[in-house]
């Protein structure tokens, strides 16, 4: 049995240029690893409390040396000697030394950087891949997948820096398309609409996903670009491609009414679902994140009830990767699909135990980056390794979401090589059926 010797944490940036934290743990036997942990800028208020310092002579606030201090005075002490393949004890180990209900006294992040650099150890431990490890422990699913990639190929709301109220415009390529296929797809469709953009006169610089950023009319334009981008590449829309929308609505949810430029007067919850239903339909939107705001829950039944039998309704900022919060939206049909990001709750297992309930209850699996990112690419072996059925880091460029496609890359060719001549047919097998784009 190895055992943690050491664990040290530290603060570093994440892509916004924003502290985060970053934390090593040495194994008795040798082994070395190391987990960051990324953070949000459109965060839900039911997510787990990210521990800032508060301190304005520091990064105007932003530090996270309390979190650091956590993680090496109070966390260390008590995980240090633990077996690292012992993943559940340890983060109960954490949760109960924390002892609140949302890791305010700890620090989500602080916990959540042991908890993912323990899951390292672990998988380091037995020699095993990252995705395999969890996989075999786990066995949430029996045939690997690679999830299919969501692209966010243009920025608004909080991420951009132009006028749009709706945060993620996202291209889709169909579920039966090998990844790296998928992958060349999202990137020449990425090449295109900026050239597209460059001849239209509009604004071509990148938000912090690294999707275009541009002034539109409307939030509808941004779909239109799209569909006049993909006409100038070999694809098809409701064939090769769908479109998705994340729409972070809280941002534009106010005094109760959602207001956004596509109409002068502020649209009641029954208008907005009306208005997602129209633009579904017209621009083959296959895919709806947080399409109402987080505690919204009678608007969220009812836009299911309107769209979840074509559209895959994902809640975000709804369910915080909070099993409580799942548990309801199971049993009020509010959605059919769950964002999984771990940092809303702080530890690998009670990720887990997310995805597992999610998956019990038919809904489609979708693991995500957070905008503010690191070059650590543990999300994209945890979505693998679960069995999710998509995976959203991002665009297609900047070097902390391609470090997270490129694993999926690397991950592919070791469980399903990659064939020499692109021409062969796709792999189907593992595919969502429910809510596969399909050809
Ligand atoms: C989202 C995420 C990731 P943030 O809303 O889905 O794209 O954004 O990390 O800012 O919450
Ligand atoms: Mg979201």
């Amino acid at each position: 049995m190895a055992s943690i010797q050491t664990i040290k944490a530290r603060e570093i940036l994440d892509s916004r240029g924003y502290p985060t934290i970053e934390t090593m743990i040495t194994l008795d036997n040798g082994i070395v690893v190391s987990a960051a942990v990324p953070s949000g800028t459109s965060t839900g208020k039911h997510e787990a409390v990210e521990l800032r310092d508060n301190d304005q002579s520091r990064y105007y606030g932003r530090g996270v040396l309390k979190a650091v201090k956590n993680v090496n005075e109070i966390i260390a002490p008590v995980v240090i000697g633990q077996d690292p393949t012992k993943q559940t004890t340890i983060d109960q180990i954490l949760v109960n030394l924390d002892g609140t209900p949302n890791k305010s006294k700890l620090g989500a992040n602080a916990i959540l950087s042991v908890s993912q650099a323990v899951a390292k150890a672990g998988a380091a431990t037995v020699e095993l891949p990252l995705y395999e490890y969890f996989k075999q422990k786990y066995q949430i699913v029996q045939n690997y997948h690679i999830p299919t990639p969501i692209f966010n190929l243009i920025n608004g709301g909080a991420h951009g820096a132009g006028n749009l109220d709706f945060q993620e415009f996202q291209i889709i390529p169909a579920s039966n398309k090998p990844f790296y296929k998928a992958l060349q797809i999202g990137s020449e469709i990425f090449m295109k609409l900026e050239e597209v953009l460059i001849a239209k006169g509009a604004v071509h610089s990148t938000g912090i996903e690294g999707g275009f950023a541009p002034n539109l009319y409307t939030n509808t334009d941004a779909f239109q670009l799209f569909f006049e981008t993909i006409t100038r590449t070999p694809y098809v829309v409701a064939q090769d491609v769908f479109l998705g929308l994340d729409a972070a609505a809280n941002y534009f949810f106010h005094g109760g009414k959602y207001k956004i430029r596509d109409r002068n007067d502020a649209f009641s919850t029954k208008e907005m679902i009306q208005f997602y239903k129209e633009v579904s339909q017209q621009y083959h939107v296959f895919s709806l994140e947080d399409g109402l705001a987080e505690d919204d829950w009678d608007g969220w039944k009812a836009m299911t009830t309107e769209l979840g039998g074509t559209v895959m309704m994902i809640g975000d900022d709804l369910l915080t990767t909070s099993k409580e919060r799942v548990l309801r939206a199971i049993q009020e049909k509010s959605c059919n699909a769950v964002l999984v990001k771990p940092n809303q709750i702080g530890t690998v297992s009670e990720t887990v135990e997310v995805v597992k309930i999610a998956k019990d209850a038919g809904w489609q699996i979708v693991f995500s980056h957070r905008s503010g990112e690191t070059t650590d690419d543990f999300i994209a072996d945890m979505a693998v390794g679960l069995g999710a059925d998509y995976a959203k880091f991002g665009a297609p460029d900047r070097g902390e979401r391609v470090v997270k496609y490129n694993r999926l890359l690397q991950i592919e060719s070791e469980i399903a090589p990659v064939p020499a001549s692109p021409a062969v047919s796709p792999t189907p097998s593992g595919m969502p059926s429910t809510f596969a784009p399909r050809t």
